[in-house]
């Protein structure tokens, strides 16, 4: 039986320039700028200094970033590479209004892995190109390190190109006992496959599948999880359920 997952196609776009911040531990290294562009420490977990850090971890501490290509979004994405979870206010800037909309707010955790934290929430009427992370590294008396930020919109296609990646690639079976197909259809570039948990560590990485019926066995715990398929242009996510 197979069943075909819901794929959707999202703009990701990294951020492009400081505006403004509470402290930086150096410079360059662990500087706010280190929190530019794609991810550079992701996946791995550390006191690594290609992620901005604040001088200590006694205060509540921020970070403002800028997005060349504002867009309406319904997520961000924040890379935790240390101290992940200290995480607690995230807003969006209002371009009309000048204030900043809250567009997650939780209690801050040590959870200690790598993660892409993926905040999600509707879609904002505006086009967004400022947002201010807000970071809570008291609880956990450890500095906090962000890699990358990204402004994601989930329902936006990217071009006809994405339609067709989405359009052409299968995974299955849904739910799965751990074993995954990957059908790339008509898909003849390289393609690379990642798995996160909903927390967002990765807990699968492979590059460069290019075999059109690709199997994986998954050795993981039971419970879902977010399957992403990407090209050097393409990206498509859905959740897998492993049982
Ligand atoms: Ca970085």
């Amino acid at each position: 039986m197979l069943i075909t997952s819901t794929i959707s196609a999202q703009i990701i776009n990294y951020a492009d320039s400081v505006v403004d911040f509470s402290s930086e531990y150096d410079t360059p290294e662990w500087s706010a700028q280190q929190a530019l562009g794609v991810p550079d420490v992701y996946p791995m977990y550390g006191d690594i200094y290609e992620a901005w850090s604040p001088e200590d971890y006694e205060y509540r501490e921020f970070i403002e970033l800028y997005f060349e290509n504002a867009i309406s979004i319904d997520s961000i994405y924040i890379y935790e590479t240390y101290t992940s979870g200290s995480v607690d206010t995230v807003y969006v800037k209002d371009p009309g209004t000048g204030n900043w909309d809250v567009v997650y707010q939780g209690a801050p955790a040590d959870l200690g892995i790598a993660r892409i934290f993926r905040i999600g929430f509707p879609m904002t009427t505006y086009n967004v190109s400022e947002v201010r992370i807000a970071v809570d590294g008291i609880f956990a008396n450890n500095y906090t390190e962000i890699d990358a930020v990204a402004l994601v919109n989930s329902q936006m296609n990217t071009g006809i190109e994405d339609n067709i990646f989405v359009e052409s690639v299968s995974v299955f079976p849904n739910p799965s006992q751990g074993t995954l197909n990957i059908d790339l259809g008509d898909i003849t570039e390289d393609v690379s496959l990642k798995v996160f948990s909903v927390l967002g560590e990765m807990v699968f990485q492979k590059e460069q599948i290019n075999t059109p019926l690709y199997q994986v066995d998954l050795d993981v715990v039971a419970g879902t999880y977010i399957v992403e398929l990407s090209t050097k242009t393409d990206k498509a996510e859905f959740k897998l359920v492993v049982e």
